[in-house]
């Protein structure tokens, strides 16, 4: 008998336009594992009304994402796509486990140092809470994998002692689910300033991030007008930010190897390298962006896969949550 395939979940906040970053970084891999594992995405609406944003814009911006899951591909199948805010077990659950989390435990999480930090004006609750939302996403689902970049591997463990906890005094009521860190999960950096992540929220030069919206002659400039350095020999090097950058985004596209691609650009100067990478990034792009605008346009299909999506994963998440509610001994519903 074939062994049962393993669980995958991710979500994303749609909280500004997708960038290179979020690209390559999370989605590229995410689209990979749509094909062998049994895969739930979804967007994390709900975390990014920790963070103040107009309504309207909110809106567009978590369709536009919905959109490029789906043009991806990323609801093939089996595998699931809806809104964190159209299942309301996600808040339900969270709301459990903040019940079994520590004040000291939360405070410990370096995003919300760092994001406190920029929205001092704005330090909400949810902020602070906000790994128990993340958990209950992961923990309702019984996710066996997670895949995330490596700012939100501090969050999976402490879902994992979330878990741990509460199945050690219930009984195995969660799956333990384990972080992937994929291998073309590369930490894209900004163009313009090649020693800090490409951040969509942190990027005040529009030269330093590619977005997906962003027409392929935009994307190909912004790379071929990439900060380099005075040397001219095409190596990863970290005292050579920029050129490092530009190989990474080079072998997450194209799927060789540094040493691979440093062999293809040997005695090739500074500029014939950065045209070869805008080749193919706007090669890698173009299709992704074709397909986006198409489904983008067609709200009817986008909403039905949202509705089935959330149909679907309601009926999961009640499941998880209906015995966690019977564990921790509240009346069952007449
Ligand atoms: P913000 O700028 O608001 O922090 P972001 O662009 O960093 O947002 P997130 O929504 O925090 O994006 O992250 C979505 C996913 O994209 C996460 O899995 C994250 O690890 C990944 N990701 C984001 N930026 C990059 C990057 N520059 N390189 C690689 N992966 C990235
Ligand atoms: N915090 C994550 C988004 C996120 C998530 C999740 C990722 C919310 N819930 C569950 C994986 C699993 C971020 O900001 N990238």
């Amino acid at each position: 008998m074939s062994e049962k395939k393993k669980t995958i979940l991710s979500l994303m906040q749609p909280s500004g336009e997708v960038s290179l970053g979020n690209y390559l970084g999370a989605l590229k891999n995410w689209q990979r594992l749509s094909l062998e594992y049994n895969c739930i995405y979804a967007i994390a609406d709900l975390h990014t009304l920790t963070v103040r944003q107009q309504p309207e814009d909110k809106r567009r911006c978590s369709r536009e994402v919905l959109a490029l899951f789906i043009a991806l591909g990323l609801d093939k199948g089996e595998n699931l796509v809806f809104a964190q805010s159209h299942v309301s077990a996600h808040a339900e659950l969270a709301w459990v486990l903040n019940c079994f989390t520590y004040m000291g435990e939360l405070n410990r999480m370096t995003q919300f140092k760092d994001k406190s930090a920029r929205h001092a004006d704005n330090i909400n609750a949810g902020l602070f809470t906000y790994p128990c939302l993340m958990a209950a996403d992961i923990l309702l689902y019984q996710a066996d994998l997670v895949p995330v970049g490596e700012d939100q591997r501090q969050h999976l463990e402490i879902t994992r002692d979330i878990a741990e906890r509460f199945n050690n005094i219930y009984g195995d009521v969660f799956t333990i689910p384990e972080a992937y860190i994929g291998k073309t999960g590369a930490r894209i950096m900004g163009l313009q300033e090649p020693t800090r992540k490409m951040s969509k929220s942190e990027s005040a030069n529009a030269n330093n991030i590619i977005l997906l919206s962003d027409d392929l002659k935009q994307t190909a400039n912004k790379i071929k007008r990439a900060v380099t350095d005075s040397d001219n020999s095409v190596k990863a090097d970290p005292e050579k930010p920029g050129i490092t950058n530009l190989l990474n985004i080079y072998c997450a596209v194209s799927g060789k190897n540094i040493a691979e691609a440093e062999k293809e650009f040997e005695g090739v100067g500074y500029g014939a390298f950065k045209a070869a990478v805008a080749d193919a990034v706007c090669e890698e792009l173009r299709p992704v962006k074709e397909e986006y605008e198409r489904v983008l346009k067609d709200k009817a299909y986008v909403d039905s896969v949202m509705k089935n999506g959330a149909e679907r994963a309601n009926r999961l998440a009640y499941r998880t949550l209906g015995k966690v509610y019977k564990k921790v001994g509240l009346l069952p519903r007449l």
